[in-house]
């Protein structure tokens, strides 16, 4: 049996361009390993490569965000024209299961553990049935994934997932929309993983491949207390480890120690904004700004390199807070950060069910569903016009993103970073400055509505022969929208919460692991 795994991707910036950055999709060699020995597997990370249009598969797994979902449409007709089956997974299928239904034989909603067994069981029978729901388990253990299959695929061989979800509920965030809940694995079996992808890895000519190791969390501090217990596991190691973290993670002493102790030399941690405003209103409580520079500082001490991104919220910002950005970078000691974003409502989330209901913010005119991916504007800004806000983030990121401060990053980063007696993070420090000083691309206007098609739509070697009518075509050709030309979310989108509960079977985290979790000092 020939079974494909594709993680879909498009180019937010319309450059037609593969994302070779550390962040790989991890959900291939997961569902590998759930499959069972003898099925020959294929993990394509779109991202990285292009899917081998001249293959042949009787099974193909599909992983998208909302903004890939055009694409991965188009890839699943291809293949089903070429009569495979067709799964559909992730947060699009798990949100808008039956918008999702009619371009694949199988939607999945939720996790991979409990479905594609019984998907692969059922296919092998004949007897797929079209829609598949997780289920909660009394014990999060994934099985280890096949490591080999992406190896060459991704910067960080020894990548894996330790906890699942996370305890915080932001509102803009589709962990929310799909509904709060973060697990955690036995560390035994997290230790196990680390032996099998040390083994990968071993393959590999770099040295930094066998040393590194990334652990791919939403937020690998969701328990403090599991947070530490691990930290304890993987020191025996030796590894160097990257991965994400909220806000009050690092403002633990102690904790952040114990991490460094353990190899810890990178951590990501969602800053978000500078504006109080906008934190309340997404209910990222667990950030406090006026405590980052001391955070980051102290993360530095401890040989700790701190990366963070930004989002512009259209719904809150003004053009003095904008303009203040790149002093408020300077103060807390972030200087540039890895990426500038637009707030953005992801269909299915509270912030997009919250403006459906209120109608604030107001989406723009002919809002494109493969615009939902924070780098462009799709809502309509409550202080200034649409144009204003986007002239006011290029110059953002034309000051934040330039020689001068990539420079002082490299160099400021690197000296504290030394001080705390690491190599590995101040040669991270510089690589990030160089990765993230990146100029926008001159032909984009940012504005949703009003910009060149993405190449990636027109890439899928799809023929006349392949469409029964141009009604098909059209269905599967056409980009979706998510609003009309007054800027009114399409019926097909609305969802409220009271209506919508959480999509999935849940586990929840223990009551004492939520408490300490929380606790912010
Ligand atoms: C790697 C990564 C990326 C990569 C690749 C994205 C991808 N396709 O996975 C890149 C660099 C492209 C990326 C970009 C961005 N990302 Co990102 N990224 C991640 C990260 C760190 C790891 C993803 C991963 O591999 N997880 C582990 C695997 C095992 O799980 P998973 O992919 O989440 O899938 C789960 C389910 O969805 C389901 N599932 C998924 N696919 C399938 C398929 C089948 C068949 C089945 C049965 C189940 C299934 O099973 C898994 C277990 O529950 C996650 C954080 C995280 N830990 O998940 C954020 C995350 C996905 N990213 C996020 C964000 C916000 C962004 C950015 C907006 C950030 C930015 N401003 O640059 C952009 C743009 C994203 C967009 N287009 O919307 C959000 C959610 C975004 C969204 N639209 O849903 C996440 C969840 C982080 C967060 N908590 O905020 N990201
Ligand atoms: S802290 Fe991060 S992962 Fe957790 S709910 Fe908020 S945005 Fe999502």
């Amino acid at each position: 049996m020939r079974v494909g795994i594709i993680s879909v991707f498009s180019d937010y910036h319309r450059r037609g361009r593969h994302h070779r950055g550390f962040l790989q999709p991890q959900i291939g060699p997961l569902i590998a390993a759930l499959l069972p020995p003898d099925a020959r597997c294929e993990v394509i990370n779109d991202t990285w490569t292009d899917p081998d249009w001249t293959r042949d598969y009787d099974l193909l797994f599909l992983s998208c965000l909302h903004s890939d979902f055009d694409r991965t449409r188009q890839i699943s007709h291809y293949w089903r024209r070429r009569g495979a089956k067709t799964v559909l997974g992730g947060p699009m299928a798990t949100l808008y299961p039956e918008l999702c239904q009619p371009f694949f034989d199988v939607v999945v909603c939720g996790d991979p553990e409990t479905t594609v067994p019984r998907i692969f069981d059922d296919f092998s029978r004949n007897a797929l049935r079209p829609r598949y729901r997780s289920r909660a388990t009394p014990r999060h253990a994934p099985p280890t994934p096949r490591f080999e299959l992406l190896a060459a695929q991704q910067v960080a061989t020894q990548s894996m997932e330790v906890t699942r979800g996370c305890p915080f509920s932001c509102r803009f965030c589709t962990l929310t929309g799909v509904g709060t809940r973060f697990l955690t694995r036995d560390l035994d079996d997290v230790c196990r993983d680390l032996c099998a992808s040390a083994l990968a890895a071993r393959r590999s000519w770099s040295p930094l491949k066998r040393r590194f190791a990334a652990f791919y969390d939403n937020n690998l501090g969701g328990s403090l207390p599991y947070l530490k217990a691990f930290c304890a596991a993987i020191e025996p190691f030796g590894l160097w480890w990257a991965s994400c973290v909220t806000f009050n993670v690092i403002c633990h002493e102690e904790l952040v120690a114990t991490m460094s102790r353990s190899g810890c030399r990178y951590l990501f941690v969602g800053l978000e904004s500078f504006n109080e405003e906008t934190l309340e209103a997404m209910s990222k409580r667990q950030n406090v700004v006026r405590k980052v520079r001391e955070a980051i500082d102290r993360c530095h001490r401890h040989g700790i390199l701190v990366a963070s991104g930004l989002m512009l919220s259209p719904g809150n910002d003004t053009l003095a807070y904008i303009e203040s950005i790149p002093q408020r970078l300077a103060e807390c000691g972030l200087v540039m950060p890895s990426y500038v974003a637009f707030e953005t409502p992801f269909p299915g989330t509270p912030h997009f069910n919250d403006l459906v209901r209120s109608g604030h913010p107001k989406l723009l005119a002919n809002a494109l569903l493969q615009d939902f991916n924070g780098y462009t504007l799709v809502t309509e800004p409550r202080h200034m016009s649409a144009t204003e806000f986007v002239d006011a983030y290029k110059r953002l990121h034309r000051r934040v993103y330039c020689i001068g401060r990539a420079s002082w990053k490299a160099a400021m980063d690197g000296f504290s970073l030394l001080r705390g007696g690491s190599i590995f993070s101040p040669l991270a420090a510089m690589y990030e400055s160089l990765f993230d000083w990146q100029p926008l691309p001159a032909h984009r206007t940012f504005i949703t509505g009003t910009e060149l098609p993405y190449p990636e739509s027109r890439s899928v070697p799809l023929a006349d022969a392949d469409f029964d009518s141009e009604a098909q075509r059209a269905a599967i050709m056409n980009p979706w929208r998510v609003s009309d030309p007054r800027g009114e979310v399409l019926p097909m989108w609305k969802k409220t919460e009271a209506t919508q509960p959480s999509p999935i079977e849940l586990n929840r985290p223990s009551k004492v692991d939520a408490a300490l979790s929380l606790t912010i000092r």
